[in-house]
C-alpha cells in the first residue's frame, strides 16, 4: 500500500472473450488507474479502451442498484424481497394460466462473462421447465457447437488456433483487431500477430471488408458475403485431389468426404466468391504444409451456410493433420475441465421443435429467430419472458417486431442493470452487481484460451447492502418460484443454490489435485500458468469410438441447399445488388457500453460503409442520409464512402440506435446510429442449425431525399 492509501489489485476484465488480467490502483472506493497486468501469463499486459471504461460502468448513475417495477410509465424502486416475489408471481402466474411453455427465457451474452450466472443462472430456465429457452448462441456461434457435437462428440470441443506456434494463420470472417478474438481467448492479439510475423509466419484474411485485421495481413481476399462455403469446400477439394491429405489415424471417411466435395472446384468458388481459383489452390497447398490454423467466426457463423463453413474448416484441419497439433488448431487442458466434469452437456438436437416453424432445438435451446413469432397470433405459445443479461430487441433479427410483442406480454421480467431497448418493456427489473463488485473465474474462457492458465479474480469493491449478485438473484427467484408452487426443492438442489460461486469453484479447484484452491489463486496475481496447449486427441474425443467421422449426415445435409443456391449466387456476383454485413469496433460492446463518453467520443462510427463506385452508380453523395431497405424493413442512416468494403457490399455495426422511447441511458441516447437488426429477417436462418443470418442481407440503398418523395 502506498502512503496515500492507494492499493494495487489484480482482476479479470469480463467485457470480452480475451479475459485480460488488469492491474487496478484503488484508493478507498475510488479507482485511481486501470492498466494491463504485465505479469499475467495469459494476457501479458494487454488492455483495450473498454477495460479502462470499467470504471465508468462502475460509476454510471444510470446503472440500477436496486430493483424497479413499472407503474404506468414510471419506474418505482422496490425492496428485494418484494421484487423477487413479484417476478415469481408474474412468471408463475403465466405458467399457471397457460402452461409451462408459456414463459420463455432469453440468456444474453454477458452470462458467459459472469461466474454467478454460470453457476446459478441456468437454474432459472430449469425451474421454469419451459421448452422456450433462447440465448445469444443462435445469433452467434451455434454452428460451431453443432459441428463439434457431430464430429468430436461434444458441443464444447472447440479447437483454438495455436497462434503462438503457428506458421500460417488464416482468419475467415473474423476481425480480432477489433473484437479481440472469439471462441478464441487470445488477449494481446496485436502482439501475438507481431510475434508470428517476426518468426516468418503469415496471416491470410478472407473478408468482404478490409478490416483492421485484414490491414495487418500478408494477404487479404475480398469474399462476396455468404459464399465462403464454396471456397472452404474448394480448399478441402484441392487437398484431397492433389493427394496432400495426411490425417491422423483416428480420422475416418476421407473417401466419402472426397465424394461430397467433388463438385466444389476452385473455379466454382471463384465464380461466386470472387476469390481467384489460383489463390484458393495456393492457400490449400500452404495449409497442407502443416503448422497452419484456420479460424472462422461471425462472418462465417451467422450467414446462410454457417454450418457448412464450420464443417469445411474442421475437415480441412483434420485432413491436413493440423488438428490437435502444435501450430494448428488445438484443444485446451483447463484446470476445471467443463467437459470432463460434465458441467456442460455434450449436446443433443431435435428433442423439441418450435411451434410455428418447427425448427429443432440444439442443446436445449430453440433458435432465437422464432421468439417473436411464438408470441404472435390469437393463441400465442409464449406469454411471458425473463431476459437475463440480454437485449434481444437490439441484438436479434427484426428486433422492432419483438419490441411490439414484448409490450403486449402478460409478464416481462429482466435481470439487467439498465433500462434499455428491451428492459423498458419489463414489469420488474432485478439489477445485479457490476463487474467490479463481484468475484470472477473464467469457467468458459479458460476452455478456449491460447494458453492453459487458471486465474481467480476477487471483487474489487464489496457490494452495497442494497445490491444483489446475479447468483443471489437466481437463487432467490428459483426459491420463490418453488414456494409459489407450494413445493420444497430437493436438498441437493438447495445446497447447490446456497453455495456461492467462490465456494463452488473452490471445491472444483481442490478436486483437480493440482494443489489449487481459490485462496491460492487469489494470492497469485495473474493466476497460475499451466503451460502451452498440448495434443489431446483421440483421448479427449467424446465420440463413442474415440474416432472422427468426417461426413456425419447432419453436416453434409447442408450441401443440397448450397448447391441449389449456386445459380443465384453466380447471378448475384455479376449484378450490382447490395449485400449488408455487420462490423464491430474496438470501443463498442454489442448493444451496451454506449453510456460512457470515454468510449463514444471521437469520430462517429455508426455510418453505413459503401464503396465509392456503388455510391456513384446511385448518385449518392458521401456523408448524405440514405434509406436502407431490406425485405423486412427500412431505415435511414448517414453513408460513408469507403473502399474498405468490396463493391456490392455495405456494412453497418449492430448495437446502435438507442433513441427509443423509455430508454434510460443518458449518454447512449445521444449516440447517433440505427438498429441494424431492424433490417435483418427472422425468416432467414441457417438451414441445419436455425442460426440467424446476420450477414449477407440483400438491401437496396437510395438517397433519403429521393425515397422521401415516393
Ligand atoms: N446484426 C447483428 N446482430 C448481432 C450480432 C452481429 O454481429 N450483428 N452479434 C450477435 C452476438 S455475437 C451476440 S453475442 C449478441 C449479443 O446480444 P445480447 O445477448 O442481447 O447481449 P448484449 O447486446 O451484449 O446485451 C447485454 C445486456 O446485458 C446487460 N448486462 C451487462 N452486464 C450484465 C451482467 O453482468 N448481468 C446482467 N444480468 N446483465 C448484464 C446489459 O445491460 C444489456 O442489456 O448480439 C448478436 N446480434
Ligand atoms: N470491441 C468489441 N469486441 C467484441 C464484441 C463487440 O461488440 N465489440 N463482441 C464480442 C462478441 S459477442 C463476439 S461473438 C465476438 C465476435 O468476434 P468477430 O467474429 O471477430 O467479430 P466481427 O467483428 O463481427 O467479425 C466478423 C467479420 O466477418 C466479416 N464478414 C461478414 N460477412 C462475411 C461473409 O459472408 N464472409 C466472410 N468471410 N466474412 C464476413 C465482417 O466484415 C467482419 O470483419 O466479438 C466479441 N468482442
Ligand atoms: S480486450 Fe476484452 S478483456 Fe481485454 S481489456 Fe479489452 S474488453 Fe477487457
Ligand atoms: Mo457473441
Amino acid at each position: 500500500m502506498a502512503n496515500d492509501g492507494t492499493k494495487t489489485r489484480h482482476i479479470t476484465c469480463v467485457l470480452c472473450e480475451a479475459s485480460c488480467g488488469l492491474e487496478v490502483q484503488v484508493r478507498g472506493s475510488e479507482i485511481v488507474s486501470i492498466k494491463g497486468h504485465a505479469e499475467d501469463p495469459l494476457s501479458r499486459g494487454h488492455i483495450c479502451p473498454k477495460g479502462v471504461a470499467l470504471q465508468d460502468l462502475h460509476n454510471d448513475p444510470d446503472r440500477l442498484r436496486r430493483p424497479v417495477k413499472r407503474v404506468g410509465d414510471d419506474w418505482v424502486e422496490v425492496e428485494w424481497p418484494e421484487a423477487i416475489d413479484l417476478a415469481a408471481e408474474l412468471l408463475g402466474g403465466v405458467q399457471e394460466r397457460h402452461g409451462r411453455d408459456a414463459v420463455a427465457t432469453y440468456l444474453g451474452n454477458p452470462n458467459v462473462h459472469s461466474i454467478g450466472a454460470l453457476t446459478h443462472g441456468t437454474a432459472i430456465p430449469r425451474a421454469l421447465g419451459s421448452k422456450h429457452v433462447f440465448s445469444a448462441t443462435s445469433v452467434d456461434q451455434l454452428p460451431h457447437h453443432l459441428v463439434a457435437w457431430a464430429m468430436y462428440g461434444h458441443q464444447f470441443l472447440l479447437p483454438v488456433p495455436d497462434i503462438d506456434r503457428t506458421r500460417l494463420l488464416v482468419l475467415v470472417g473474423t476481425n480480432p483487431m477489433a473484437s479481440n478474438g472469439s471462441l478464441w481467448t487470445v488477449p494481446d492479439f496485436p502482439g501475438r500477430l507481431r510475434e508470428l510475423r517476426s518468426r516468418g509466419g503469415r496471416l491470410v484474411v478472407l473478408d468482404p471488408r478490409r478490416t483492421e485485421t485484414a490491414a495487418m495481413a500478408d494477404e487479404h481476399h475480398f469474399v462476396r458475403p455468404g459464399t465462403d462455403a464454396t471456397l472452404l469446400l474448394a480448399l478441402v477439394h484441392v487437398v484431397l485431389t492433389e493427394g496432400l491429405a495426411r490425417p491422423a489415424a483416428y480420422v475416418d471417411d476421407l473417401n466419402e468426404l472426397g465424394v461430397a466435395v467433388a463438385d466444389f472446384t476452385p473455379e466454382l468458388a471463384e465464380s461466386v466468391s470472387g476469390v481467384a481459383a489460383k489463390a484458393i489452390r495456393d492457400l490449400a497447398r500452404d495449409v497442407a504444409v502443416g503448422r497452419a490454423a484456420v479460424h472462422g467466426r461471425m462472418g462465417v457463423s451467422t450467414q446462410e451456410f454457417g454450418v457448412v463453413c464450420q464443417w469445411a474448416i474442421q475437415c480441412l484441419m483434420a485432413i491436413t493433420g493440423n488438428l490437435d497439433r502444435p501450430g494448428g488448431t488445438m484443444f485446451t487442458s483447463p484446470a476445471i475441465d467443463i467437459i470432463e466434469r460434465g458441467l456442460v452437456g455434450r449436446g443433443h438436437r431435435g428433442r423439441t421443435t418450435s411451434g410455428v416453424r418447427g425448427l429443432p432445438e440444439f442443446g436445449g435451446e430453440l433458435p432465437v429467430s422464432v421468439l417473436a413469432e411464438e408470441m404472435a397470433g390469437p393463441a400465442p405459445a409464449i406469454r411471458g419472458i425473463i431476459t437475463v443479461a440480454g437485449n434481444p430487441v437490439s441484438s436479434t433479427p427484426a428486433g422492432a417486431r419483438l419490441a411490439d410483442r414484448l409490450a403486449e406480454l402478460e409478464a416481462v421480467v429482466a435481470i439487467d442493470p439498465y433500462i434499455n431497448e428491451t428492459t423498458r418493456n419489463a414489469h420488474v427489473i432485478l439489477p445485479p452487481t457490476g463487474p467490479l463488485e463481484r468475484d470472477h473465474y473464467d469457467l468458459i474462457f479458460h476452455t478456449l484460451a491460447v494458453r492453459n492458465t487458471t486465474r481467480w479474480s476477487s471483487a474489487l469493491f464489496p457490494r452495497g447492502a442494497d445490491q444483489r449478485h446475479d447468483w443471489e438473484i437466481a437463487r432467490d427467484l428459483v426459491l420463490a418460484l418453488a414456494r409459489r408452487r407450494g413445493r420444497r426443492l430437493p436438498l441437493k438442489q438447495r445446497i447447490r443454490l446456497a453455495a456461492s460461486p467462490r465456494l463452488s469453484i473452490d471445491v472444483l479447484l481442490r478436486s483437480t489435485r493440482r494443489g489449487l484452491s481459490v485462496r491460492k489463486l487469489a494470492r497469485t496475481p495473474g493466476g497460475v500458468d499451466l503451460g502451452p496447449l498440448e495434443p489431446r486427441f483421440p483421448d479427449r474425443l467424446r465420440t463413442q469410438d474415440h474416432r472422427i467421422a468426417l461426413t456425419p449426415t447432419v453436416l453434409t445435409s447442408g450441401l443440397a441447399a448450397l448447391r441449389a443456391r449456386l445459380p443465384e449466387m453466380r447471378a448475384a456476383a455479376l449484378s450490382d445488388d447490395l449485400l449488408l454485413i455487420g462490423r464491430r469496433h474496438q470501443r463498442d460492446n454489442n448493444s451496451w457500453m454506449h453510456n460512457t463518453t470515454r468510449l463514444t467520443r471521437g469520430r462517429p462510427r455508426h455510418q453505413l460503409l459503401m464503396h465509392p463506385d456503388d455510391l456513384a452508380a446511385r448518385g449518392i453523395t458521401d456523408g448524405s442520409l440514405v434509406t436502407v431497405a431490406s425485405e423486412v424493413s427500412s431505415l435511414q442512416v448517414e453513408v460513408k464512402s469507403s473502399d474498405e468494403v468490396m463493391p456490392g457490399v455495405v456494412s453497418l455495426p449492430h448495437g446502435y440506435g438507442h433513441r427509443r422511447p423509455g430508454v434510460r441511458l443518458s449518454n447512449a441516447v445521444e449516440v447517433p446510429g440505427v438498429t441494424m437488426n431492424d433490417l435483418t429477417d427472422p425468416a432467414r436462418v441457417e438451414g441445419v442449425s436455425g442460426n440467424a443470418v446476420l450477414n449477407g442481407i440483400p438491401v437496396v440503398v437510395t438517397p433519403a431525399a429521393m425515397s422521401a418523395k415516393h
